[in-house]
């Protein structure tokens, strides 16, 4: 037996796995490559035996292929980002120690370099794909690590999260028994693949139940707008910025073309938003377009999807609903003892077989994240007397969220600091419509020293991914700080931030 998840696609045969703009796979079709892409990557071994395998392919076929290919192959997939440059790229590989870097043509340009300097097997998408099949795969159980994603803490440098086959399987099931996926489905995918909610929720979901996927390189408003009106998708899950994007792509167009784009919502199945707090205000201008009250649901890099609004039922505006199938959530007090009483915040925290296996090779971080077998999110929120929860937020303040991304502020000052005209930094979340938040920067600059917003931020792009480069710059004689001479951030939030 292999992987629950290949032993089903082989039953969907020639169903449509994966759309993309230019072409059409089947389900044999996935299987075929990622069989080529196992051997080409086992090169004559029997198994990679949980030896970490670095990706970076835009969204699309290639991305399933490769990535069932290192897992058909005994291996662990480690997602990089399309977006970053090069220094993060490198932090990845080294970190996860991947033995192996896979690059489609677009980028082995960047990352062959990163991969010779760390002596790592380099390998293209198409030189993995052309591979001969062999007859033997390994025999992988579902126990095994199969991925590692990278995500920002209070702890400097983004950690890797390990999850096994058996994890990935069981956050996958609670969305299909929670969301009522069917193998009818076919959803419009247009989210990072270096994310849970894009790798789990849209890409891997649709392909357990042999659903298709429809991937597009890029979110782009008006691109997605069209293939709405289409009228093939059935499903869409998207973070808060991107249904603002729809809702400015809308406002934007003819009377006339705004009446078929809602038309062709309204005959969707389901529309899902996540990774960030849904302003209500969007809520209710994304139901009048659409006709849509859009499930909210809560989830997190570590525990996949922990609270859902109902498929079927009352969505509460401002809320996340109630927790998924086989997730037992609580509320903890900073005590650390359960909060029984409703109306009352607490941390939230998750037990379950979709939870987490570990922060790759931090086994203190690791024991720090759990609470008597409990992962200890981070996130305050509460519950109301039916059950239902609402997030209040994060409770660091050095956790920012923007477009849907998590950030580290202490990542992003890390940077800073090696600019040679900087001598002090601190980084913020600013409240922001589109963005949720939006990073922002004070700095103190070495004496004599100028700084140009445009120029920091160009220096910034060449180390960090464009979402962690800060919005607004802002220069200070001093930071904020309280008596004990320790920077006040949430003084620092409130200030007037605009390049300075
Ligand atoms: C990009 N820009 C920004 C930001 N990002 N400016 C301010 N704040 C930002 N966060 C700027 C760029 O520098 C650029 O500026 C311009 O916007 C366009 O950049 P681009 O990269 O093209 O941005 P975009 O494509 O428009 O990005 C918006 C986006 C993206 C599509 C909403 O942020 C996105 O894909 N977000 C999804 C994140 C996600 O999937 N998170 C899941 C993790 P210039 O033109 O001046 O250079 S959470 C998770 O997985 C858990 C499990 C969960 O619960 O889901
Ligand atoms: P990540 O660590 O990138 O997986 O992001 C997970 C974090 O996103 C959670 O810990 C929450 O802070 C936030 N998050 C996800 N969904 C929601 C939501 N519906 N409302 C508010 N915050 C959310």
């Amino acid at each position: 037996m292999s992987l629950p998840l290949i032993e089903r696609a082989l039953q969907f045969d020639n169903r449509t796995a994966i759309v993309t703009l230019n072409a059409e796979y089947s389900y044999r079709q996935l299987l075929n490559s990622s069989a080529r892409a196992a051997a080409g990557l086992l090169n004559g071994r029997n198994d990679l035996t949980e030896a970490r395998v670095a990706f970076l392919t835009p969204p699309g076929f290639e991305y399933a292929a490769v990535q069932w290919g290192i897992w058909r192959a005994g291996g662990i997939a480690v997602p990089l980002a399309v977006s970053h440059p090069a220094p993060e790229l490198e932090y990845v590989i080294a970190d996860s120690d991947a033995e192996i870097v896979v690059a489609h043509p677009d980028f082995a340009g960047k990352l062959r370099p990163v991969a010779h300097k760390l002596h790592r097997r380099f390998v293209t998408t198409p030189e993995l794909l052309s591979a001969t099949a062999s007859r033997q795969l390994p025999q992988v159980e579902p126990q095994r690590r199969a991925m590692i994603v990278y995500t920002s803490g209070t702890t400097g440098k983004p950690k890797g999260v390990v999850s096994t086959h058996q994890n990935i399987q069981a956050q996958v099931t609670a969305m299909v028994s929670a969301w009522g996926w069917s193998a009818d489905d076919r959803i419009l995918h247009v989210l990072p693949l270096h994310h849970v909610h894009g790798i789990v929720n849209v890409l891997t979901t649709p392909l357990w139940v042999g659903a298709s996927c429809f991937i597009l390189p890029k979110f782009n408003a008006e691109q997605v707008w069209q293939i709405f009106e289409t009228g093939q998708i059935t499903a869409f899950m998207a973070v808060p910025t991107i249904y603002a994007r729809l809702i400015a792509a809308w406002d934007a167009a003819l009377p006339e073309r705004r009446q078929a784009m809602s038309a062709a919502c309204v005959q969707m199945r389901l529309m899902v938003s996540g990774s960030a707090a849904l302003p209500v205000s969007v809520l209710e201008k994304w139901r009048q377009i659409s006709g849509h009250t859009l499930l909210e649901r809560y989830g997190m890099t570590e525990i996949g999807m922990g609270l859902s609004n109902p498929l079927r039922g009352e969505r509460v505006p401002g809320h996340v609903g109630r927790p998924m199938p086989g997730v037992e959530l609580r509320l903890v007090d900073e005590a650390g003892l359960p909060v029984d009483a409703p109306n009352t915040p607490g941390e939230i925290q998750v037990r379950g077989p979709g939870v987490f296996r570990e922060y790759w090779q931090r086994p203190q971080a690791t024991a720090q994240a759990f609470q008597d077998g409990w992962f200890r999110t981070g996130d305050t929120a509460l519950r109301r007397p039916d059950g239902v929860y609402r997030i209040l937020g994060r409770n660091s303040v050095d956790i920012i969220k923007t477009g849907g991304f998590k950030v580290s502020a202490l990542e992003i000052e890390e940077v800073l600091r090696t600019h040679p005209a900087i001598r002090e930094c601190a980084v913020v979340g600013v409240p922001d419509p589109e963005w949720g938040e939006r990073v922002c920067a004070a700095l103190v600059l070495e004496t004599g020293a100028s700084l140009a917003a445009e120029g920091l931020r160009g220096w910034a792009k060449e180390r960090l991914a464009p979402y962690k480069v800060p919005s607004e710059i802002l220069v200070l004689d001093d930071l904020p700080r309280n008596a004990m001479g320790k920077v006040t951030k949430p003084a620092l939030k409130k200030m007037n931030f605009s390049d300075t």
